[in-house]
């Protein structure tokens, strides 16, 4: 079954969507057995009981490997995509999620930018800010180097997360602003002017943006899915209940008339010699790695501020003379 209209307008408006009984529940069940297994070298009931008796609570969560953001191997098995574990991989071939995938990109031609097992585990998680405004972000560096852009439906990129068990309220449910994918852009300029965005993603303070709504927390059963925009406003939260852990197969995907630019980027992770690689090199040698040509429409008055953030110093004539001429 696709998405209804209904649906797929409240993707568009929210930026996400949860979606429920996408994935049988027997074989996200499967999945998740193996996952632990991924993770702990036994399950997360063992885990708990050894750590309760010894009073040590090893931490399971796999580092990302140096030049890719790929997820290292953890001790026990791969959590990247693919897993070489049939129960898991094969959580891919989903048609009815492929459809929906599809729908929230607006086109039959989708491309894979990165997949891999996400476990946040009670006992040991650090993966949250300490305070409850801060740690918001938009995930769109993750696969892309360049910044976002108004046409949110073109140029984004889309996270889907399969929710391998019931995600409660005290399984620290990530937090979403709805709309804030769409109120990005024009957040932008002040954001930075006001040194309340840092880097190429985050935001400082979510108190001094009144234009947010409230963030809800991405809530849902065991088998269902969250479809969600790159361009979105989110956070992690701490577990209420640490003895809880959460764990998702998680993919990301964009359109393929996009893919040159949005793709899992072993350079961009190498910000510190890519970063002044981008600014000094000229258009055509940033076009051999993806970036659109000069003139092309990504390029707007908007973008082209925006890289002159996310590369101060850069040189954007070639660009800019494109787009005062339309050649
Ligand atoms: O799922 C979560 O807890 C949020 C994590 C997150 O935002 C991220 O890893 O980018
Ligand atoms: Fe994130």
């Amino acid at each position: 079954m696709p998405l209804t209209k209904e649906q797929l307008d409240q993707f568009y408006r929210d930026g996400f969507i949860i979606v429920d009984d996408v994935f049988d529940k027997k074989d996200v069940e499967a999945a998740f057995i193996e996952m632990e297994k991924i993770f702990y070298g036994e399950s997360f009931k063992e885990y708990l009981a050894r750590s309760d008796k010894n009073g040590i609570a090893k931490p399971v969560e796999p580092k990302t490997t140096g030049a890719v953001s790929h997820y290292g191997a953890t001790q026990y098995g791969r959590p990247q995509f693919p897993t070489g574990i049939e129960a898991l991989d094969r959580l891919i071939e989903n048609d009815d999620w492929l459809d929906m995938y599809e729908q929230c990109l607006g086109t039959q031609d989708l491309s894979y930018c990165n997949g891999h097992l996400f476990l946040r585990s009670g006992p040991t998680d650090k993966r949250h800010a300490e305070h409850s405004w801060q740690g918001y972000h938009i995930d769109n560096a993750t696969n892309t180097f360049l910044p976002p852009h108004r046409e949110t439906g073109l140029y984004n990129y889309v996270n889907s997360s399969i929710y391998l068990h019931d995600v409660p309220e005290d399984c620290a449910p990530m937090k979403i602003i709805p709309g804030s994918h769409r109120q990005i852009m024009d957040l932008l300029p002040k954001l930075i002017r006001d040194g309340n965005w840092v880097g190429r993603g985050e935001i400082k303070d979510i108190r001094k943006v009144p234009e947010f709504a409230l963030p809800v927390p991405a809530t849902g059963k065991v088998g269902s899915v969250r479809f969600n925009s790159s361009f979105g406003v989110h956070a992690a939260i701490p577990f209420e209940n640490k003895r809880r852990q959460r764990g998702y197969s998680t993919f990301s995907f964009c359109r393929a008339d996009t893919s040159q630019w949005i793709k899992l980027s072993n350079l961009w992770r190498e910000q510190e010699f890519s970063v002044p690689f981008w600014k000094n090199t000229t258009p055509r040698v940033r076009s051999l790695f993806g970036w659109p040509k000069p003139g092309h429409p990504y390029y707007t008055a908007e973008t082209l501020n925006l890289l002159g953030e996310w590369y101060p110093g850069i040189d954007l004539t070639p660009y800019q003379d494109q787009l005062r001429t339309g050649e």
